[in-house]
């Protein structure tokens, strides 16, 4: 018997995606995990309300919805270590990673549960395998992104389609095992080393399908700094192997 499923939902300034992101969680959640569930909102002290509107949702579902309120804005990976660390703690058997904006499909949460149930010890939504994919993204957009998965691919030659999305789910035996302390990426960067520890320390990676919806509502916090960080952390990654 594993315990609940914990799905970590980083949030900045998501007030318009909220309440239906956490809503369709619950809902699938509630049907896809006989071992239970919790939606741990990790918030980064929003101006937009973000934080106290999680608190609402905790308040009317007590037991199925949590929040980790940070007092500033850190970034993507240090949100999603407190997450892991309250999830761990707290005895969650699977973590899922997930984006708060709707471009990750909650439907699919039941998706990559199936595949860890089925052998896999981190599964991983992947836009390029197929029947994955990107809707309403740019020439441009995609292109970045398609390259940048290519760039963790040639450098740390694992043959992952998808190295830098943001949509998974662990089993909690890998995040026990990757040392989460000495993470120190931030953004796409955290995503690749993620995976890429779990990879070396001889966990069974999965791809799943999925598809990648731009998001409908609210402001992108993509940066150029995020992506420069990407561009040197994922040679130094594989430059740390033994
Ligand atoms: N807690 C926390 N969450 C963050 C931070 N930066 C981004 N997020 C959340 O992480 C998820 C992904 O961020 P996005 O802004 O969608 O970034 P993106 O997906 O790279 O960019 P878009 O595709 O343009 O949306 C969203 O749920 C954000 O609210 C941060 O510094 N702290
Ligand atoms: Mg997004």
């Amino acid at each position: 018997m594993t315990g609940p499923a914990w799905l970590v939902l980083p949030t900045f300034n998501e007030a318009e995606n909220l309440e239906t992101v956490v809503a369709a969680a619950r809902r699938v959640l509630g049907q896809a995990a006989p071992e239970g569930f919790r939606v741990l909102v990790v918030d980064d002290g929003s101006p937009d309300g973000t934080g106290a509107m999680a608190d609402e949702l905790a308040a009317a579902h007590p037991g199925e919805v949590e929040v980790l309120h940070r007092p500033a804005r850190e970034g993507l990976g240090p949100a999603y270590l407190a997450g892991f660390d309250r999830a761990l703690s707290a005895g969650a058997g699977h973590v899922f990673e997930m984006d708060a904006d709707l471009s990750h499909d909650p439907a699919d949460l039941a998706r990559l549960l199936d595949a860890v149930r089925d052998g896999a010890d981190l599964a991983l939504g992947s836009r390029y395998v197929a029947g994955g994919g990107v809707s309403d993204w740019g020439l441009v957009r995609r292109a970045i992104s398609r390259g940048g998965s290519r760039y963790a691919r040639a450098v740390l030659g694992d043959g992952f389609r998808d190295l830098t999305g943001g949509f998974k789910c662990f089993r909690r035996e890998v995040l026990e095992a990757i040392d989460l302390p000495t993470v120190r990426s931030h953004g796409y960067a955290f995503q690749v080393e993620l995976t890429y520890r779990a990879l070396r320390a001889g966990f069974r990676v999965v791809e799943v399908q999925i598809v990648f919806r731009d998001r409908q509502a609210g402001v992108s916090k993509m940066s150029a700094r995020i992506a420069v960080e990407a561009v040197w952390k994922v040679p130094a990654l594989r430059m740390r192997r033994p």
